[in-house]
């Protein structure tokens, strides 16, 4: 019998839905799942963790030394993590089954200057929808902070869990004005989904992610409950110059010469060596504003907050009958764009991103930790920010 958490009307179908995940690899946004576990939020939304501390963010503009820059640029992306793998358990319980983004769908929104930070802008536009594939950039201009990346996973079900490999990449360009430019490639860590028979799923991070550039990397290994400390959601980073230090494995050999940092990703790190605080997230973050059309003024039909609205509606009244009668609407009306465009020879053109079949920056970068794959394909921002988000 399925677990507590799971409504009793649900728990046959919720058993039957980890049946068929069990059985399946691949994109499992296109099975369907009993409404507790639905979350009215489109994974559009999702680029906004990267940016829910904004000080963080603009604060990597102001380190004055490469290696100062560098442990910026790592706590900043530590600090993005108890957003994007924790929120949806404080907010809603437990981790749920995002909206699945249509081609094209769209989400704006900024964050605003406050204490000289400078305001940092958000775009983000589903650039496929099967597999999904989200790209995004986030800007601070005032400050010289650019994150452009896209992302999309990769799942499989192994004892019990849900293995999600996220694929895709995002690249960070620090050039504050007047001063050195320099840029860094992130790499995604491998997500496992526990607690599914119990019906209440949280994340939990595994294996290693990367930020590569400025002259130094940084390696980041995550394990959970009963590895480095015995408590969940831990990471160990190790912030070196050395690119020799990764000449003969991923995992790099030390040199004397490297920072380490270690603590549990969702509350706070230290410096191994000198226990000074690294980064802390117990203080409050900030949420994106979203605003509607490229101009902030009305929403258009593609705008996520708009385009599901309805099935947003049913899924937080827990009308769901009406949020399967709306999500279809809109699964029908992208099909039949879809016949029209093919019956026209035409695509769906994007409107903010270029698909490039690979990213130098990436291929250079990767080289250093010996990634693969070595070549990355690339969402390039087109720069057509509206005049509104101008800094
Ligand atoms: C795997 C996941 C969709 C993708 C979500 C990603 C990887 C998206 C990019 C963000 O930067 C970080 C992020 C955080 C989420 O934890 C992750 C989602 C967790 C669940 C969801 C599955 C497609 C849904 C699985 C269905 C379960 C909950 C029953």
């Amino acid at each position: 019998q399925a677990g507590e958490a799971v409504p009793a009307a649900q728990r046959g179908s919720w058993t039957s839905f980890l049946k068929s995940i069990a059985s399946f690899s691949g994109d499992l946004s296109s099975l369907t799942a009993p409404p507790f576990i639905l979350s009215p939020v489109s994974l559009t939304e999702f680029p906004a963790y990267w940016c829910e501390r904004p000080e963080l963010f603009a604060a990597i503009a102001d380190a004055k030394t490469a290696e100062d820059r560098s442990l910026a640029v790592l706590r900043w992306f530590i600090s993005t993590l108890k957003g994007q793998y924790t929120s949806r358990n404080e907010s809603m319980g437990s981790e749920k089954k995002p909206l699945n983004p249509v081609l094209g769908e769209l989400f704006y929104g900024y964050w605003p200057d406050k204490d000289g930070r400078g305001r940092t802008n958000l775009l983000v536009e589903q650039v496929s929808h099967h597999p999904p594939v989200t790209a995004y950039v986030i800007e601070n201009k005032t400050k010289g902070v650019k994150l452009v990346g896209h992302n999309a996973q990769k799942t499989s079900f192994s004892s019990g869990s849900i293995m999600v490999r996220q694929v895709g990449h995002a690249i960070l360009t620090v050039a504050p004005p007047g001063g050195r430019k320099d840029e860094y490639l992130i790499t995604l860590p491998r997500l496992r989904i526990d607690g599914l028979w119990y019906g209440s799923p949280y994340v939990e991070l595994a294996e290693n992610s990367y930020v590569v550039g400025g002259g130094y990397i940084s390696s980041i290994e995550y394990k959970g409950r009963g590895y480095f400390s015995g408590k969940s959601h831990t990471f160990k980073a190790i912030t070196t110059p050395d690119s020799s230090a990764f000449a003969s494995s991923s995992k790099p050999i030390p040199t004397g010469r490297e920072h380490i940092t270690e603590g549990t990703w969702h509350e706070e790190s230290k410096f191994t060596k000198t226990g000074v605080e690294f980064h802390n997230v117990h203080g409050p973050k900030e949420e994106v504003t979203v605003i509607g059309g490229v101009s902030g003024g009305e929403m258009g039909e593609f705008e996520t907050r708009n385009l599901w609205s309805a099935v947003a509606k049913g899924i937080k009244e827990g009308d769901y009958e009406a949020a399967s009668r709306e999500k279809s609407k809109i699964e029908n009306d992208q099909r039949q764009r879809r016949k029209d465009e093919q019956a026209a020879g035409t695509t769906w053109p994007f409107k903010h991103f270029n698909r490039l079949e690979s990213d130098p920056i990436y291929e250079e970068l990767a080289k250093v930790v010996k990634l693969t794959p070595p070549v990355e394909d690339i969402y390039e921002f087109q720069e057509n920010w509206p005049p509104t988000f101008s800094a």
